[in-house]
């Protein structure tokens, strides 16, 4: 990199305890660390083993050289040369935020406020909610982060068919909890040992454990009941399960007479879906799939978990994520102590008021819906509106997690970007994502991110990503033990968790809500935005009657919601235009969409694509996390790196013998986009027919700027994945796992790319 970066100079902090507890600084996870605090400066980390979440995954040990590392940014950086060039000119915060605002008012007054868009990642705390929250002050519903990809589809489906969230936080209660499905998701990697303790106590105490999983994952292991699936053909078993459970006369008669709409249209939906026809296109044997319908249906009270990989399926997406409600409800699973509680915001926070739900569904300056409600008019403030009025009975102050759904489509984005369709997106401003690398069809979003189309490009991040070096300004984010903690800011979550701001930010690192508030008071929100992140804490927590300082100063510095109660759906009805659970949703027809959706194949696929399926024989999925690493964080992390040093395509020994491929050896990852590189890792538990490339791979060692990009070609999953409008689900999302595939050796003496 072309600018400096003293190493040592550390503010005083002022600080009297010498043991303080904060969050660990390495993901937005914001899991509880004691740390040990010395003139200042943090110099010991240890998870706070008193606290509702200890910092206890393998990436905790790492906590002092994330916040210390040199690679971290530490300035505000302008770009000097050509987009990508790798020359920056180091700034003063005033310079970049009063730079970028006047930008951006130019093009608000020129363009409308429509044609900013804002990016941002996965979780990441405070700055995601502060985001939404100012793009609703501007006036732009261009809003896109990663909760697009991880998750809106299913909660969508939730709400379309019983209008409450019911997937989230909730864990097989032991010896309450019957069968606990996890259907495309792992939570041993994501939730640690306590997500693995809490599965190995439930079982112990009874609850059958179901895990559908291509891979056999960690939660696999646990498992009683196993589905190896083909990926992407989840949709496919949801109808299957439903059709066995119907016509066996399994479901709940008693809950699906009194309170289920639509129930003959699912059962004529669902009657090709036999479990010989199922075990076809799951590769499962028919015993199984009828086994698991029988278990789950009558093993109550059950649950169906969350699971990312039911929803990065594309066009397969909307049967998986609908079926798994239909399942939820039919056999009478849905909020019930043990099974699905019905989840909303708890009002102990005041979170919709704070991110103005209002104004964003009517800005005076905002005359146009965000730039993929068109065709996703389920993500559009056109559809919030219409959720909003089918929820409002049971929900008055409207829904939950709202911005969560709203995203806009990534492939839209860079449409608007590149074409204007439907019109020019001329800003970005990315925050916590490496979307270059996250993101569908990265030869597409790099052509974006150059184009002379965009006239702001601006990230704020820890570190110089590909992303971050195709941008205008780079500015430096504080992490989480330099900037306090509120947890829960998606609004997702039952329990609201505090921490304080341990140590002051190193070099000139800003909290990513002040990006916000600077921008805002520079834009006409100048009374909007309190101070400090921790007075935004406070206003936050007004319906408490507790202020931030307080609630972090508790022994138990969390607050929970009052104690689940079931059934409140017998008083409110479900939050559904009917009152009822809708099998077949009237919010979707109104929206275009089908009342039940078709069960698809993914956009490419042995049984939809079978003359490509000839020339990519195996089916691929791809990106499942792995411990060492935050999706495509940690990478600069040494200790990481030794244990997942770089990106691996697992294949099964037989058919890797078959290609001529050893454990270790680099091998192609090809779809008919292109290729990778990866190297191969021998699983005998996949199916032969079935490859899991590793996902979001990138070379924090390998020269930042272009054409390298710190090797994001290289072995990126992402740069050969089409983001085609007809592949995604009917949210609009990226198609991330289920793809097909072929392998073949890297011939020896091969260069990659860029050298
Ligand atoms: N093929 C495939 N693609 C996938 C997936 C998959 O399974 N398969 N998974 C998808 C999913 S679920 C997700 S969530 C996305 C993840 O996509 P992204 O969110 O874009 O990626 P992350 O790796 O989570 O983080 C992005 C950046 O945030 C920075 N960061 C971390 N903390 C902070 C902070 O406090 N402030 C600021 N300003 N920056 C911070 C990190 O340094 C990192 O560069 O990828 C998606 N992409
Ligand atoms: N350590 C760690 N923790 C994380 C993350 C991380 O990267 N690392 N990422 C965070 C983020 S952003 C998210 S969204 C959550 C996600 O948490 P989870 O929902 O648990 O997601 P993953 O572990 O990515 O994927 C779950 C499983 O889906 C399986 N899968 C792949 N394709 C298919 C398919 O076609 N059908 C089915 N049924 N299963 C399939 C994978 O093999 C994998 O085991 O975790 C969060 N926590
Ligand atoms: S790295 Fe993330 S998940 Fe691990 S302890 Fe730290 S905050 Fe928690
Ligand atoms: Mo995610």
């Amino acid at each position: 990199m072309l600018f400096e970066t003293p190493e040592t100079e550390v503010r005083p902090v002022g600080l009297a305890q010498e043991t303080q507890r904060g969050t660990c600084p390495i993901c937005g996870m914001g899991c509880f660390v004691e740390v040990k605090v010395q003139d200042g400066i943090p110099v010991r980390f240890k998870a706070d083993h008193g606290s509702p979440h200890p910092a206890d995954c393998p990436r905790a040990g790492q906590a002092k050289t994330y916040h210390n590392h040199p690679d971290r940014l530490n300035f505000p950086l302008k770009r000097v040369g050509r987009r990508g060039e790798g020359r920056w000119e180091q700034i003063g915060w005033d310079q970049a935020l009063d730079e970028i605002a006047a930008k951006l008012a130019r093009i608000r007054d020129t363009h409308g406020p429509e044609a900013v868009q804002t990016l941002g990642g996965s979780f990441k705390g405070p700055g995601d909610a502060a985001c939404w929250r100012w793009a609703n002050l501007f006036g732009t519903p261009n809003i896109m982060h990663q909760g697009k990809n991880c998750g809106s589809a299913e909660y969508l489906a939730e709400w379309s068919v019983y209008g409450t969230i019911g997937v989230v936080g909730y864990w097989p209660m032991p010896y309450v909890t019957k069968c606990a499905v996890f259907w495309g998701g792992n939570p041993p990697v994501p939730g640690g040992i306590a997500a693995e303790k809490a599965i190995k106590a439930a079982r112990k105490a009874g609850t059958k454990i179901i895990v559908i999983d291509p891979r056999r994952s960690e939660a696999a292991e646990l498992a009683d009941i196993w589905l190896r699936i083909r990926p992407g053909a989840d949709g496919a078993l949801a109808y299957g399960l439903i059709h066995v459970i119907i016509n066996e006369g399994l479901y709940d008669k008693e809950f699906v007479d009194k309170w289920c709409l639509g129930f003959d249209e699912l059962r004529n939906a669902v009657a090709d879906y036999t479990p010989a026809r199922v075990s076809e296109l799951t590769w499962l044997p028919v015993e199984q799939i009828i086994e698991v319908a029988r278990v789950y249906a009558t093993h109550k009270p059950g649950i169906i978990s969350f699971g990312l990989g039911t929803v990065e399926l594309g066009n397969a997406t909307n049967a998986t994520v609908f079926g798994k409600a239909y399942l939820r409800a039919i056999t009478g699973n849905l909020d019930v102590i043990g099974g699905q509680l019905l989840d909303d915001m708890p009002e102990f926070i005041r979170y919709r008021e704070e991110l103005h739900w209002d104004t964003l569904l009517d800005h005076p300056l905002r005359k146009r819906d965000n730039v993929s409600a068109g065709r996703w008019p389920v993500a559009g403030v056109g559809g919030m509106k219409t959720f909003r009025e089918a929820m409002a009975r049971v929900h008055p102050k409207g829904p939950g997690p709202a911005f969560y759904m709203m995203c806009t489509a990534p492939s839209a984005v860079w449409n608007a970007i590149l074409d204007e369709d439907p019109y020019p997106v001329k800003a970005v401003i990315a925050q916590g994502t490496n979307s270059l690398v996250a993101l569908a069809n990265s030869r597409r979003i790099h052509e974006a991110f150059t184009s002379a189309n965009l006239d702001l490009h601006v990230v704020m991040d820890h570190w110089m990503t590909p992303h971050a070096q195709l941008a205008d300004y780079v500015l430096p984010a504080t992490d989480g033990i330099e900037r306090p903690n509120l947890g829960g800011m998606w609004g997702f979550g039952n329990v609201t968790s505090a921490a304080m701001r341990v140590a002051k930010p190193l070099h000139e690192r800003r909290d990513d809500y002040q990006l916000w508030r600077e921008l805002g008071n520079r834009l006409g929100q100048r009374g909007q935005w309190p101070d400090t992140l921790e007075e935004w804490f406070d206003k936050l927590l007004e319906p408490s009657d507790i202020t931030f300082a307080e609630l972090a100063g508790r022994d138990m510095p969390w607050l929970f919601p009052a104690p689940p109660t079931e059934r409140r759906y017998e008083t409110t009805g479900f939050a559904t235009f009917s009152g009822k659970v809708e099998l077949s949703s009237s919010l979707m027809k109104r929206l275009d969409y089908p009342g039940i959706p078709r069960c698809e194949e993914p956009g490419w696929s042995p049984f939809r694509t079978p003359d490509l399926f000839r020339d990519y024989p195996l089916v691929m999925t791809a990106g499942a996390s792995s411990p060492y690493y935050y999706r495509s964080q940690h990478k600069q992390l040494e200790k990481m790196r030794r244990q997942h040093p770089k990106a691996f395509a697992s294949i099964h020994p037989e058919t890797a013998g078959k290609l001529g491929i050893g454990n270790g050896d680099p091998v192609w990852v090809e779809t008919p986009m292109g290729r990778v590189r990866q190297w191969a890792r021998l699983d005998e538990a996949l199916h032969p027919g079935v490859v899991h490339a590793d996902g979001l791979w990138w070379y924090p060692e390998q020269e930042a700027y272009e054409p390298h990009l710190s090797g994001v070609w290289e072995s990126n999953i992402n740069s050969i994945l089409p983001d085609s409008p007809d592949f995604a689900s009917f949210a609009g999302d990226n198609h991330l796992r289920a793809h097909i595939c072929r392998v073949v050796p890297v011939e020896a003496g091969t260069h990659f790319g860029a050298d």
